[in-house]
């Protein structure tokens, strides 16, 4: 089996690794194009100085790291390792980052990585050039280390090449164009001839939107120029035989990194202003004499950087900047890369954006995911291609947060804190609305969504909300809590608009969603399924709700533009079906609360008593003047409904909502009382709490499946797993009102790390911290004993019992 005619676009680091990985799964027709001389191409890994720092607040990035490492320690070429591994350091500066670094001890550790706190002498003692007044204490990975591209490229390109797999390595061929036909690719075009081609693979670097748009497809990233420089040598480090022996250097607190080579330094700089080139600008490689992937150093833009190294690393004050270069390499929007299958061109996969660290885990990510069908070794939803909001693909979008990323690459970054600039982009038809209530907006996906309402300070009277420490309190305010209980006690609306819905509609609609549910939708039209999508291998993709609101019309609420992309994917070829987006036209009030029928049933000639609309029914209907489609359920787990309208009307639904709610002691609430109760409720947000990676059985979403209806993609993998559960997503509490953690840390047995947290918050109505985490099945016992790592401390933390809400759900029928 050769598999299809695979052509790599790219002999960088991450071609060379997919050429490996794809080969060594028997996919052995496969041409590998580079422009350049291999191994040393003159793209962006030719220049890399190749430190792996593994910690990463994603999960998924520090695994692809992790393998990484793992790949290239093992490698080499002719002896000469791939590989130096060094050990990371991390300094802190100043108080804020050593809180940070305790803050990034957690996320590795959480995620499976040894890492050591160290205090100010031991940093020394690791990297003695260290001034030992300016140091606070350190982090320290001791598997991470350098990476020698090329020679990873090379290591990585003969094995492919090796006779029993014979990948052909095409260099000097320069890609000149995509071959397409019907919408799938046809081969590539260079300027040595024609390649015919079933899948091509763009691993071409700062090229990738060139080519990328060769098929048609617009490559949301930018290359910005980066500096770095090699002193003279130093005098402290003469007579080192060994090319690197003390770790590789962070200095976030200046934007600089370090690396050592014999007697000589290395030293980036993101301390610069951001340099950005059009990635059309960039010609190709041996056209310009020189590498168009470097520009010229430009001194003065290096000066406070050199100035900084001579202050933490005196010995550095007996040497020179010898040589730099403002070397060439891509940023996204959000820091992830790009990797997955155009949505136009069947066939037409990138690999973009990714570092020399995550280079050997995306290489066999993505020759998973080619040859199988779907990646299982690692999480891929935060890096999928296919992830953006239109808004986000905006050139203009693209560029400001490129740049933004740049800028703030070592930056001190809280979960919550919105980003700067471009804003507001989206806001919902009541926006100034919520302005004039004193929103405190925070974003998501574009959306501007308020976290609580100022004016709701009143309602703090006679409350006692527990303040959280510092790094939890930032983004919060007691009017949270506050919220949070009136909405159990009253009624509350919530701007639920930027839940991203989808119509699936036609005469083919009800066999594609049967065909994608875990659970089953086609029922009567009126009804609402909560349901799982999952992926061939029984991951999750998504957990959504399916309303039938009519024989060939459904509502569907996701969870972002995967969902869209997975269903578009699975559109029947004979177009009975069809999929459209239809979060921007629409709008939706979230209205719960013991009073929300109060409000509602007056407004309307329904009839929305509880057998008139029964829990998890849809209808459309009208609520004063205008008409709605309203489902009953709740995310936050009280008697309501969604509803929705069309945008033109969603001020209208608002105010005559409020105008109903008002007199009855309702309030409007925010996202913050929102996460509060779904927690206190059970409820899992895709995306943080279960991801690709997951099982529903370990999710404690198996009541969401039915084996025994009709094949559904991922039924066959689910086979026998519901009682092989060997880990848990597991509720536990926080007695300590004061420490309330906020995902992403480690979670300890005595010890031994024995988990992570995914996410967390107080549960204001049921008066103890919440965190939920996965657990292996045997400690996800209530009752058992565990710690919470927060900022380098414990905090103690039991296995519950959940939901800690209402578990008869008496709250939600009745
Ligand atoms: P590349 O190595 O650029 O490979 C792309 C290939 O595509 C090139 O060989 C090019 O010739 C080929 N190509 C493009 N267009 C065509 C065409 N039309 N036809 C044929 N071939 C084509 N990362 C780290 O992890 N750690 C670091 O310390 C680090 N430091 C860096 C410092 C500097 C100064 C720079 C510039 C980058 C640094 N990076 C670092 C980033 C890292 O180098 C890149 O992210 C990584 O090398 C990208 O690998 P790639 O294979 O995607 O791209
Ligand atoms: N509303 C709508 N669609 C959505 C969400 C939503 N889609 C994405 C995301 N949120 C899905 N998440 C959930 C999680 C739980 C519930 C609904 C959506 C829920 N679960 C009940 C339970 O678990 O007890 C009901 C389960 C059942 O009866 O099957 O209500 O917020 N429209």
């Amino acid at each position: 089996m050769a598999g299809p005619r695979v052509v790599i676009i790219g002999a960088g680091v991450v071609g060379a690794a997919l050429a490996d990985e794809i080969s060594a799964r028997g996919w052995t027709d496969v041409t590998v194009v580079d422009q350049g001389p291999v191994p040393a191409t003159g793209g962006s890994s030719s220049h890399a100085p190749g430190l792996v720092f593994q910690t990463n607040p994603s999960r998924t990035m520090t695994h692809l790291a992790r393998y990484t490492v793992e790949k290239l320690t093992s490698l080499d070429v002719d002896g000469e390792p791939c590989f130096l591994q060094v050990g990371g350091l991390e300094v802190a500066t100043g108080p804020e980052r050593l809180a940070e670094l305790r803050r990034r001890h957690g996320w590795i550790t959480a995620w499976g990585v040894e890492a050591r706190l160290l205090a100010p002498d031991e940093c020394v003692a690791a990297h003695p050039l260290l001034d030992p007044g300016r140091v606070l204490g350190g982090l320290l990975v001791p598997t991470d280390g350098l990476a020698r591209a090329v020679l990873a490229v090379e290591a990585q390109l003969r094995r492919a090449r090796a006779r029993a797999r014979g990948v052909r390595v095409l260099d000097r061929h320069e890609v000149l164009d995509i071959r397409t036909a019907d919408g799938e690719i046809t081969g590539v075009r260079t300027d040595h001839g024609d390649l015919g081609a079933d899948i091509v693979v763009c691993c071409a670097g700062i090229w990738g939107p060139r080519i990328a748009r060769m098929a048609g497809m617009n490559l949301p990233l930018t290359p910005l120029a980066h500096q770095f420089a090699w002193s003279g040598p130093v005098p402290a480090l003469a007579g080192q035989r060994e090319e690197a022996v003390r770790p590789i250097l962070r200095h976030q607190d200046a934007g600089l990194y370090y690396r050592d080579r014999f007697d000589r330094l290395g030293i980036g700089s993101y301390g610069h202003r951001p340099m950005p080139v059009r990635a059309d600008d960039i010609l190709p490689v041996g056209t310009a004499g020189g590498m168009p992937s470097v520009l010229d150093f430009t001194e003065d833009d290096f000066a406070p950087a050199w100035t900084e190294t001579r202050s933490l690393l005196p010995a550095t004050r007996e040497a020179k900047v010898e040589d730099g270069i403002n070397g060439l390499f891509s940023f996204t929007t959000d820091n992830f890369p790009l990797l997955g299958e155009s949505p136009d061109v069947k066939g037409f996969w990138v690999a973009e954006a990714v570092w020399v660290t995550h280079s050997a885990g995306v290489g066999r990510a993505m020759a998973e995911w080619l040859v199988d069908g779907h990646c299982s070794s690692f999480d891929l939803h935060e890096c999928d291609v296919n992830r953006f909001e239109p808004h986000q693909r905006a050139p203009e979008y693209v560029l400001t947060r490129d740049c933004r990323n740049f800028v703030e690459v070592y930056d001190i970054l809280h979960p919550l804190q919105p980003s700067g600039e471009p804003r507001p982009l989206r806001t919902s038809p009541f926006h100034f609305r919520q302005r004039e209530h004193g929103a405190y907006f925070l974003e998501a996906g574009g959306w501007e969504r308020p976290q609580w309402y100022a004016s709701n300070a009143r309602l703090l009277n006679g409350r006692s909300i527990p303040t959280p420490d510092d790094w939890a309190a930032r983004y919060w305010s007691p009017i949270v809590g506050a919220e949070a209980q009136a909405t159990r006690e009253t009624v509350a609306l919530y701007d639920m608009t930027p839940l991203k819905r989808l119509e699936v509609s036609g005469p083919g609609a009800a066999a594609l969603l049967e065909r994608l549910c875990t659970g089953r939708v086609a029922k009567s039209a009126g009804s609402v399924t909560y349901t799982l999508l999952l992926d061939h291998d029984g991951g999750i993709r998504s957990d959504i709700t399916v309303a039938r609101l009519g024989r060939d019309l459904f509502q569907v609420g996701v969870n972002g533009n995967l969902d869209l992309d997975w269903i578009t994917r699975h559109l029947p070829a004979d177009g009975t079906a069809q999929v459209r987006d239809i979060t921007p036209g629409t709008c939706c009030v979230g209205l719960w609360g013991p009073r929300a029928r109060d409000v509602l049933q007056p407004l309307t000639e329904d009839d929305f008593s509880d057998t008139g609309l029964k829990y998890f029914r849809a209808r459309r209907t009208h609520v004063g003047s205008v008409p709605v489609t309203a489902l009953r359920l709740s995310y936050v787990g009280e008697l309501g409904w969604e509803l929705y309208t069309t945008a033109d009307l969603g001020l209208r639904l608002w105010d005559t909502l409020w105008r109903a709610a008002e007199p009855l002691g309702g309030i409007l609430a925010g996202r913050g009382a929102f996460n509060s109760l779904r927690l206190e409720k059970g409820y899992r947000s895709f995306g943080t709490d279960m991801t690709f990676e997951h099982d529903p059985y370990e999710a404690g979403l198996g009541f969401a499946v039915r084996p025994d209806k009709d094949d559904f993609i991922g039924k066959a993998a689910l086979e026998g797993r519901r009682t092989d559960v060997r880990r848990r997503l597991t509720c536990l509490t926080i007695d300590d009102p004061r420490s309330v953690v906020m995902g992403k840390e480690p979670v300890y047995d005595g010890d031994r790390v024995v988990g992570y947290v995914t996410s967390a918050s107080y549960g204001y109505t049921v008066g103890t911290g919440i965190a939920y985490a996965w657990l292996p099945a045997e400690r996800a016992v209530p009752g058992t004993a565990l710690d919470i790592g927060w900022f380098g401390r414990r905090v103690k933390a039991v296995v519950t019992e959940e939901p800690l809400f209402d578990p008869a759900m008496t709250r939600l029928r009745g």
